[in-house]
């Protein structure tokens, strides 16, 4: 394997914005189209608390938290309680679009059955306050919480069970919900729920699998969940409501591995597109072509579950849009026969990694953000691009995520969160340049709204554009906050030549 270290030397560092000389008070203004969907986003279990309040059931992250991370969401940002000081501190910030997602639990504390009106209601009255603060919400049914009970008795996502409970929860939230909200997304990142939760073990429910069947058949029933929960909604409830419903993937761009003086190898070439279809092809080719892509049905043989011609028609065409969660970039070799090593997971031989035969590596002069993730804004500029040419999505692709991590141990730390400012304005004028090469991004949503549970790793990480004090509660907005004012104000982002991760990005010799 290669170092990290020894491929620096051969990769040429290119300036993000060309021409000029270099002074760095010359700032380029990208305007953006007059249509554009600017937001923040959240989710229920990082931000709601209030974990045995209203009827709610449990969910998978209430068991796992409480078993296996060093915090709980049972409290997180107690926004169950506080949506409106929240929603007024969104409307005073300009902010106009809102993603936020519900949890099952509280629609059917057990995962079946008719809807907990508590539940329902407290969906009804964020939904009312969003609006009367002029501001549209955007919802996505699945972030990960799935009620404990289908977990019990179903093994959750690998029961086939599961396809029927999500359609029946997603037709409650239609019928509650959908003559306020317009736009629809059926699952967060099924990428997180299979590789994490059934391949990893580092998320809920914590299942592991050495050789990835557990991980593709979870996938199979988030697919056919996705594909039934679209269908319902296209045959009883989008002729009269007329909203657009979609789903959000996720993915880090793979660069190839390239020398500065050689071409790229096909086989890392190879690798990399091998890569970006195992993270986003697995899910969003059966989605927009019909089925899973040859190379993966080609490598899992029969741990990757097949679709009847039934289920195909089904899936294909069941987005009306893309959205997509983006945070880093990689650069990628072919590994050859069967390891996986990577900088930021257990080297694996076999299953889901293995599958991929590739090797993802990291460079030494990126910025790290405080998850450790690497900072390379032209990746993204990258990653629009190929998913403009592979899928054309005919609504457009929604940028449903993006964002950062900082170290924040203060409020004073917090509100100068100058490295945050740095990284959202390279990855929005990274999206524009994608934009200007043709991809149809059409929104772009901040992760996140506010500092909140992340996870396995609890409260230590801060995505937050606005700080939230977990001993009081009180929340500040970040200059990040600001920031975001004024490019939804602007509709436009102003790219100074010295920008941070700009300048300093490296990038090989195409
Ligand atoms: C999102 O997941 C989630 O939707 C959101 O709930 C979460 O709070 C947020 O991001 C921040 O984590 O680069 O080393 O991790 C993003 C999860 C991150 C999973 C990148 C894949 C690639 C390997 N993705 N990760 S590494």
């Amino acid at each position: 394997m290669q170092t990290a270290v020894s491929i620096a030397k051969h990769l040429v560092p290119r300036t993000f914005v060309e021409g000029g000389d270099g002074a760095g008070s010359e700032v380029t203004t990208l305007k953006f189209p007059a249509d554009f969907v600017w937001g923040t986003a959240t989710a229920s279990y990082q931000i709601e608390g209030a974990w045995d309040e209203g009827g709610r059931g449990l969910s998978i992250w209430d068991t796992f938290s409480r078993a296996s991370c060093p915090d709980t969401g049972d409290v997180a940002c107690d926004h169950f309680h506080r949506y409106q000081e929240d929603v007024k501190l969104m409307q005073s910030l300009g902010l106009k679009n809102y993603r936020f997602s519900i949890s099952w639990p509280r629609i059917q504390p057990t995962g079946r059955g008719p809807a907990n009106a508590e539940g329902v209601a407290f969906y009804h009255a964020l939904i009312d306050c969003l609006l009367a603060h002029g501001i549209t919400p955007l919802v996505t049914l699945y972030h990960w919480d799935l009620p404990q009970a289908l977990e019990t008795e179903h093994g959750g996502w690998l029961g086939r069970e599961v396809v029927p409970a999500f359609e029946e929860y997603a037709r409650l939230c239609f019928a509650a919900f959908g003559d306020r909200v317009k736009t629809w997304l059926t699952f967060n990142e099924p990428w997180c729920t299979c590789v994490l939760g059934y391949g990893t073990g580092e998320h809920a429910p914590g299942a592991t699998s050495a050789d990835g069947a557990k991980v593709y058949l979870s996938g199979h029933h988030c697919l056919l969940a996705h594909a039934a929960a679209v269908d319902v909604y296209r045959r009883e409830f989008q002729p009269a409501q007329r909203g657009a419903i979609g789903i959000t993937l996720n993915a880090n761009w793979n660069e190839p591995l390239a020398h500065s003086d050689v071409a790229i190898a096909a086989n890392h070439r190879d690798a990399a597109e091998r890569m970006t279809l195992w993270a986003l092809g697995w899910f969003a080719d059966p989605i927009w072509k019909g089925d899973y892509p040859e190379e993966m049905r080609a490598r899992c043989g029969p741990r990757l579950p097949s679709f009847t011609e039934e289920e195909k028609v089904l899936l294909k065409g069941s987005s009306d849009f893309l959205g997509l969660n983006h945070y880093s970039s990689d650069f990628v070799q072919d590994s050859g026969d069967g390891d996986f090593i990577s900088h930021w997971g257990k080297p694996s031989k076999g299953g889901y990694f293995g599958d991929q035969h590739g090797t993802a590596l990291t460079h030494p002069a990126w910025a790290r953000t405080d998850m450790g993730w690497s900072v390379v804004p032209w990746g993204f500029e990258k990653l629009l691009l190929w998913c403009q040419r592979r899928y054309s999505p005919a609504g457009g692709i929604y940028v449903t995520e993006n964002g950062c991590a900082v170290a924040e141990p203060t409020k004073e730390a917090a509100i100068k969160d100058d490295f945050r400012v740095a990284f959202l304005n390279g990855y929005v004028a990274a999206m524009h340049q994608a934009m200007e090469q043709g991809a149809d991004v059409r929104g772009y949503f901040a992760w996140s709204f506010l500092d909140n549970f992340e996870w396995s790793l609890g409260y230590s990480k801060r995505f937050g554009i606005v700080r939230v004090d977990y001993d009081t509660q009180e929340r500040t907005p970040k200059a990040s906050a600001r920031w975001l004012s004024s490019v939804v104000a602007s509709n436009a982002v102003q790219l100074a030549r010295d920008a941070r991760f700009m300048d300093a990005a490296t990038m090989h010799a195409a």
